[in-house]
């Protein structure tokens, strides 16, 4: 009885467009939705740091590297904002990345392909960011108050992602020949896992009409793809090249790009672990995790000295 009490108030909160907050009660359920949707963006942030990584020595000047650095550092930062608002709910981070270094975890399917070329860091720019930004802007408003917060900088520092891929893009478009042809090359190989992203189809989501009750997403997957595609062909238009849809057209009477159908048996075998690169990425961030664990025993060990000093010189001051 009391806690269908508690629950209608807690809807009635979410219904008024108010936030909820840590010490707020909750229903579990919206708790552990929560927990697996924002670790698994956390994890989404951290390998995707991989694939851009891997060309931070080959970036073609120096202008192009300092943007690459900066850009994969904020992946770093979003990653920790991200844990951070995971542990508002009671879970610690060391638990959450075990369960990314075991598979228990998803990160985003898009993370296990391969980037092949230079062009693909301005595909990986302009559509991923691009498709990470539709997503996230969404959740800016999502209903729980630290992963809301949290999303306010993420989209800041992701649209300045999505313009420097675009302006790889841009350059290399309306370069030689040949740098056009690894920009469309690029765009061939990006566009369907960066659709892939949004998820799976409505009628398949397994948990998309509880988080829209619940306002933890406030667009379904099938919205917020149509959205990503209706704002990026224009700019594909724009560089001079051709998005690899042979079925993709202007549809009048709905205001929006009809597309072809995305390969879902492709999609779930990537979520499954058997995309290109899965192990590769698991590989890479379990040896990036053992090679780190001297710099956390230093910096916990470091704490403790500062605690013990602040607690030695409370007594020397009381006394
Ligand atoms: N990959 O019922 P739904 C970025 C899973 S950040 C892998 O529709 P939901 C920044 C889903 O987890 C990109 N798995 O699930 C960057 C569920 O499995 P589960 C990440 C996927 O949660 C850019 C099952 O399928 N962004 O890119 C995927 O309601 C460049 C059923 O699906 C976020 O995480 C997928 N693509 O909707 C960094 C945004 N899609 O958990 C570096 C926050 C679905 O039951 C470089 N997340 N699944 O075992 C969300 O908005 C939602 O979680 C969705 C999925 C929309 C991803």
């Amino acid at each position: 009885m009391q806690d269908l009490t508690l629950e209608h108030a807690f809807q009635s909160k979410i219904d008024a467009d108010q936030k909820i907050e840590p010490r707020d009660w909750m229903p579990d359920i919206y708790r552990k939705t929560l927990i697996r949707q924002i670790s698994q963006h956390a994890h989404s942030e951290i390998v995707g740091m991989l694939p851009e990584g891997n060309w931070i020595t080959r970036a073609p000047s120096l202008r192009r590297k300092v943007a690459l650095i900066a850009k994969v550092q904020d992946e770093g930062g979003h990653g920790l904002y991200l844990y951070a608002a995971a542990e508002t709910l009671g879970i610690d981070r060391a638990t959450l990345i075990e369960e990314l270094h075991s598979g228990k975890a998803k990160y985003s399917s898009v993370f296990n392909y391969q980037a092949i070329t230079w062009a693909d860091m301005g595909a990986i720019g302009w559509l991923v960011d691009g498709a990470a930004i539709m997503n996230q802007v969404a959740l800016c408003r999502t209903s729980y108050g630290p992963y809301a917060r949290a999303m306010v900088r993420i989209c800041k520092e992701e649209s300045f992602h999505q313009r420097q891929g675009y302006e790889i893009m841009l350059t290399l478009a309306q370069g030689s020949p040949e740098q056009k042809a690894m920009a469309q090359d690029a765009l061939n190989r990006w566009w369907w896992p960066a659709l892939m992203m949004f998820g799976p189809n409505d009628k398949e989501s397994l948990h998309t009409e509880q988080s829209m009750r619940w306002r933890i997403k406030r667009f379904t997957n099938d919205e917020l793809r149509q959205r990503f595609v209706d704002m990026t062909v224009p700019q594909a238009e724009f560089l001079g090249l051709t998005v690899p849809d042979p079925d993709l057209k202007w549809n009048e009477e709905r205001g929006h790009y009809d597309f072809g159908p995305i390969n879902w048996d492709e999609f779930w075998n990537v979520v499954k672990g058997n995309g290109p690169c899965n192990l590769q990425r698991i590989k890479a961030r379990r040896k990036a995790h053992d090679d780190g664990a001297w710099v956390r025993e230093a910096a916990m060990a470091y704490a403790e000295k500062r605690k013990q000093r602040e607690v030695q010189m409370g007594i020397e001051h009381r006394a």
